[in-house]
C-alpha cells in the first residue's frame, strides 16, 4: 500500500525539514529547472536507446540476449538527473544502483566524460559496463555495484573511512567532507548486509551519508509486499537517521487541495502496490474505471475526473515525487547538515515507457515499434539518436553552458593518485623456539605499533569482534581503538586488571566491528580505497577466523572486484584449530585463495616466513599492478627453524615455494607441504630419508602463486617456479602433497611434470579433538604421509 507514510506530501516533508534545520527553502530558478528538465528527458532517452541499440541494432554473434534494464533506469532518471547535474559536489562519492548503469553512462556522456563509442558498445567487449565498474568504466565510477546491497553498505563504510582520515587530519582537504551517497533499489533493502551495516553505522555515529531509495515497489520477480516497507522508515529512525519521504508530486498535491481531494489521497494511500502498479500499466482508462467505481459519490472527485482526459488523468495519478524534479531538488537541497539521511522516493518502474508498472518489466525491453513511437514522442529525428541535445526545447548553447557549470564536474579529481608509503626494509622476526604463525603475527604488529613515523601511522586494523582472538591485542594496546569521541576504558578506570587496554579516540588505529564478516570486507574495501577516494593511502589489515571468510565471501569478492587493497589475516584455520571442532574449522578456504581474482594467498608455516610475507604484502597492496593479500595463519605452536634468511630464500618464500630439505641428485621421491602440518612433513621426511636419503621436502608458502605462475608459464611455453623445482627430481619421481586444507589445493602439482601423486588433505567436516587425533583421523599425520609415500612409490614403479 502507498499508505504507510503518515506525513506523505513533499511540501509537508520539506516544511518539517526546514523547520528542523531552521532554514528557508529557495525555489529553483526557472531557467535552471528548464535545463534540468531537458537533461532528465535526454537521460531517459539515451539510457533507453543505449539498451535498445545493444539488443536490437548491434549484430549478435552468439544468439544471447544482451539485456539491460530500461524499466529500472527510467525509474531513477529524475533522481539521478537531480543529483549528478545539480546536487553533487566534487568531493561526494556515489554508489549507483547496479541496473541504473545506463542512466549513469548517459549522464557521464552528457558531461563529456563518456564516449559515444562506449555507449554504442554498452554491454559489449570494451564498452560501457552493464553495472558501473570502478576498474573498467574508469574514474567516473566511485564505487562498483552489481551484487545488490553491497554498494549501499559500501557507502556507509566509506563514510567511516572518511571520518577516520578527517579526524586524524590525514585528509588533504579536511574542511570538505564528501557525502557518501547510495542510490538503492527498494528490493536492495531485502539484503541482510544493509541492516548489518546500519547497526554498525549507528555504533560508529556515521555521518555524511545519504541513501536514496528508488521506491518503485517492484523487485525483479514481483511487486513488493505492502507490509514490508511499512517498517523501513521506523528502522532508519531507530538508527538515528533522518528519513525524508518524497511521495506525491506537485500535480497530485494540487489535486488533493481541491474539493474532496483528501478522498483521492486516501484512495491512493490505501491502494495495494499491485493494483497501483497494474493501473500504472493500464493507463488513464483503468484509473478512471476504478476511481468512478470507488469515489464517484464525491462531487469534487467527479470534477477532477471530468477535467482530465485519459492522458492527463494518467499523468496526474502517476505524479509521484520521485519523478517530480522540483520536489526532488528541493528535498536534496534542504539537507545541509551531516546527519545520515534516507530519502524514500516514490517512483514508478518504467516511468514514461510502455511497460511502466507491469510486474514483468524488470528485464523487459521495448520492441522496435514501441521504440519508434517513443523516439517520435521524444522528438529525436532518425539518425540523431546519439546527439546530446536533439529534441530538447532548451537551446543547445544554454544547455552546454549549464553543463559546463555543473558543480560535480568541477576541476577536482574524482580519483586521487597517491604516492606509496615506504615500508621498512625488513620486519622484525619474533624470536622463540616454538611459535604459531598467529602469535608471530601479533608480535610483528606489536613491534610496528611501538615504532613511529608514517609507516606505522598508516596501518589501520579492523576485526569483527575477534580482535583479541586473532592476536591483535598488542597492536590495539599500543595504538588504541578508533572512535569519533574520546572514551576511556572503564575496566581500567575501575582498576580491574586486564591484559587489554580498550581506549577509544579519534587517534585510535583499530576499527572494532561487531560480528558481521560482510561488514569487515566492506570496511576493508573502503579503507583499501582511501587513497583513490580521499587522497590519503591507508594500509588496512583485517582479521577474522578462516572459516568465516565464507560468511562474507560475496563482500570479499566485491572488494576485490573494485581493486580495493588490503591484507586479510585469517586465523585460526584448518582442523589444526582442533578442540574448537568442526563448526570453526576451515577446509576449502585455500581454494578461495587460489580462485579469487585480485587476492594473492599465502599459508606460511614459520614466523620468519611470515615476517617476509607480511612485508611483501604491505608493498603489494600499494603496487599499481598489485592486489590484496590473504594470509592463512594457524594457532598451532611449532618448532621454529633457526636459520638466517638470505635474499634467495626470501625471494623463494615470496615466489611460492622452496626446498626445506634439498633433494639429492636423482631424487626418487618428494614430499610437498603447506602450512601448519610442517612438523608432520618434516618427521615423515626424516623417516623416509633413512631409506631414500635423496628425498626432497618442498615447503609451499603459496599454493596460489605456485599455481598461477605454473599456469602462466605453461601458456607462455616456459618453465615456471614449480617446474624448475620439480626438475630437481628424477623424471617420474612420485610426490606426496599434504596440507590442512582441501587436497585439491596441491593435487594439481602432479600435472606440472607428470609426477605420480598421492594428495593428502581434508575433505570432510572436522570435529573436536587434539591435533594428533585429528591429523590421524583425517589422514594428514606422519603415518599417513609415510603410507602415501609408499603408495606413491608403488604407483611410480607400476607407471
Ligand atoms: C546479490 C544479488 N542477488 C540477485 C541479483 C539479481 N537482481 C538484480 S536486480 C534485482 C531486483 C532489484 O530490485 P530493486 O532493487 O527494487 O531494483 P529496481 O529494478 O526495482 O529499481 C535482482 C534480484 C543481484 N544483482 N544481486
Ligand atoms: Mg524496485
Amino acid at each position: 500500500m502507498l499508505s504507510w507514510v503518515p506525513e506523505a506530501g513533499v511540501e509537508r516533508m520539506l516544511r518539517a525539514l526546514d523547520g528542523g534545520l531552521g532554514r528557508e527553502r529557495q525555489a529553483e530558478p526557472e531557467d535552471k529547472l528548464a535545463c534540468l528538465t531537458a537533461l532528465e528527458r535526454k537521460v531517459l532517452w539515451l539510457s533507453t536507446w543505449m539498451i535498445h541499440n545493444a539488443n536490437h541494432l548491434r549484430p549478435s554473434r552468439d544468439g544471447l540476449k544482451v539485456g539491460g534494464h530500461q524499466a529500472s533506469s527510467a525509474s531513477v532518471a529524475t533522481l539521478m538527473t537531480a543529483l549528478y547535474f545539480d546536487v553533487l559536489r566534487p568531493q561526494d562519492r556515489v554508489a549507483v544502483k547496479p541496473h541504473a548503469s545506463p542512466v549513469f553512462h548517459a549522464i557521464q556522456y552528457l558531461l563529456g566524460r563518456q564516449t559515444r563509442d562506449k555507449l554504442e558498445r554498452f554491454r559489449g567487449f570494451g564498452g560501457a559496463q552493464s553495472y558501473p565498474s570502478r576498474t573498467k568504466d574508469g574514474e567516473t565510477v566511485d564505487f562498483s555495484t552489481g551484487s545488490v546491497g553491497l554498494g549501499v553498505g559500501m557507502t556507509l563504510f566509506a563514510s567511516i573511512a572518511q571520518d577516520y582520515l578527517r579526524l586524524k587530519r590525514l585528509m588533504p582537504t579536511p574542511d570538505l567532507p564528501g557525502r557518501m551517497i547510495a542510490l538503492a533499489g527498494d528490493a536492495e533493502l531485502d539484503e541482510g548486509n544493509i541492516f548489518e551495516a546500519l547497526l554498525e553505522g549507528w555504533k560508529h555515529d556515521v555521518r555524511n551519508l545519504w541513501w536514496v531509495i528508488d521506491y518503485n515497489r517492484q523487485s525483479l520477480d514481483a511487486v513488493v509486499s505492502d507490509r514490508l516497507f511499512g517498517r523501513i522508515d521506523a528502522l532508519f529512525e531507530m538508527m538515528g537517521w533522518r528519513v525524508v519521504t518524497l511521495k506525491y508530486g506537485r500535480l497530485l498535491e494540487a489535486a488533493f487541495a481541491r474539493l474532496d481531494g483528501h478522498h483521492l489521497r486516501e484512495w491512493i494511500d490505501a491502494c495495494p502496490n499491485s493494483l497501483y502498479s497494474a493501473l500504472v500499466y493500464k493507463g488513464g482508462e483503468g484509473w478512471r474505471e476504478h476511481l468512478l467505481r470507488d469515489l464517484n459519490r464525491y462531487p469534487g472527485i467527479r470534477a477532477i475526473l471530468d477535467s482530465h482526459d485519459d492522458a492527463a488523468l494518467h499523468r496526474l495519478m502517476t505524479n509521484l515525487a520521485g519523478h517530480d524534479l522540483a520536489s526532488v531538488l528541493a528535498a536534496f537541497h534542504a539537507v545541509t547538515d551531516d546527519r545520515p539521511t534516507c530519502f524514500i522516493a516514490y517512483t514508478i518502474k518504467g516511468y514514461g515507457l510502455p511497460f511502466a508498472g507491469h510486474k514483468d518489466n524488470h528485464a523487459g525491453l521495448m520492441n522496435k515499434d514501441q521504440m519508434a513511437l517513443f523516439q517520435r514522442d521524444m522528438g529525436v529525428a532518425p539518425g540523431a539518436e546519439w546527439e546530446p541535445f536533439a529534441g530538447l526545447d532548451v537551446p543547445e548553447e544554454q544547455l552546454s553552458a549549464f553543463l559546463a557549470g555543473v558543480p560535480m564536474a568541477g576541476s577536482a579529481p574524482r580519483r586521487h593518485d597517491v604516492p606509496p608509503v615506504t615500508v621498512p626494509a625488513a620486519l622484525p622476526v619474533p624470536r622463540g623456539r616454538r611459535l604459531s604463525t598467529q602469535e608471530a603475527f601479533g608480535r610483528i604488529l606489536g613491534d610496528i605499533a611501538a615504532g613511529d613515523g608514517e609507516f606505522a601511522e598508516r596501518i589501520v586494523t579492523t576485526s569483527p569482534d575477534v580482535t583479541v582472538s586473532t592476536n591483535l591485542g598488542l597492536w590495539v594496546n599500543r595504538r588504541g581503538i578508533f572512535d569519533r569521541a574520546e572514551r576511556t576504558d572503564t575496566f581500567r578506570e575501575e582498576n580491574v586488571v586486564s591484559a587489554q587496554r580498550w581506549t577509544m579516540s579519534p587517534r585510535g588505529q583499530h576499527i572494532e566491528l561487531g560480528i558481521a564478516e560482510s561488514n569487515l570486507f566492506l570496511q576493508l574495501a573502503a579503507l583499501g580505497l582511501a587513497g583513490p577516494l580521499f587522497g590519503t593511502r591507508l594500509l588496512p589489515i583485517g582479521t577474522l577466523y578462516d572459516p568465516f571468510i565464507k560468511r562474507g565471501q560475496d563482500a570479499l569478492n566485491y572488494a576485490c572486484y573494485q581493486d580495493a587493497r588490503f591484507i586479510l589475516v585469517a586465523t585460526p584455520s584448518g582442523i589444526t584449530l582442533a578442540p574448537e571442532g568442526g563448526a570453526h574449522q576451515s577446509v576449502g578456504e585455500p581454494l578461495t585463495g587460489l580462485a579469487q581474482p585480485g587476492l594473492t594467498s599465502f599459508e606460511p608455516a614459520y614466523a620468519d616466513e611470515l615476517a617476509i610475507l607480511l612485508r611483501w604484502a604491505l608493498e603489494e597492496i600499494q603496487r599499481e599492478a598489485g592486489g590484496s593479500v590473504y594470509l592463512r595463519l594457524s594457532t598451532r605452536p611449532i618448532e621454529q627453524p633457526q636459520r638466517p634468511i638470505g635474499p634467495n630464500l626470501a625471494e623463494a618464500i615470496i615466489a611460492a615455494a622452496y626446498w626445506l630439505r634439498e633433494p639429492g641428485p636423482g631424487a626418487m621421491l618428494a614430499i610437498a607441504y603447506s602450512g601448519a602440518v610442517a612438523p608432520e612433513a618434516l618427521a615423515a621426511h626424516q623417516a623416509v630419508a633413512e631409506d631414500l636419503p635423496e628425498t626432497g621436502l618442498l615447503a609451499i608458502t603459496s599454493p596460489d602463486r605456485l599455481h598461477s605462475d605454473w599456469r602462466a608459464a605453461r601458456i607462455r611455453g616456459e618453465a615456471g617456479v614449480a617446474e624448475r623445482l620439480l626438475a630437481r627430481l628424477r623424471p617420474g619421481a612420485p610426490l606426496v602433497t599434504v596440507g590442512d586444507c582441501h587436497p585439491a589445493t596441491l593435487s594439481w602439482l602432479g600435472a606440472v611434470a607428470g609426477n605420480p601423486i598421492v594428495p593428502l588433505g581434508v575433505d570432510r567436516f572436522g570435529q573436536s579433538g587434539d591435533v594428533a587425533d585429528l591429523y590421524r583421523a583425517y589422514g594428514i599425520d606422519t603415518e599417513a604421509i609415510l603410507d602415501a609415500a609408499a603408495r606413491a612409490c608403488l604407483l611410480a614403479l607400476a607407471g
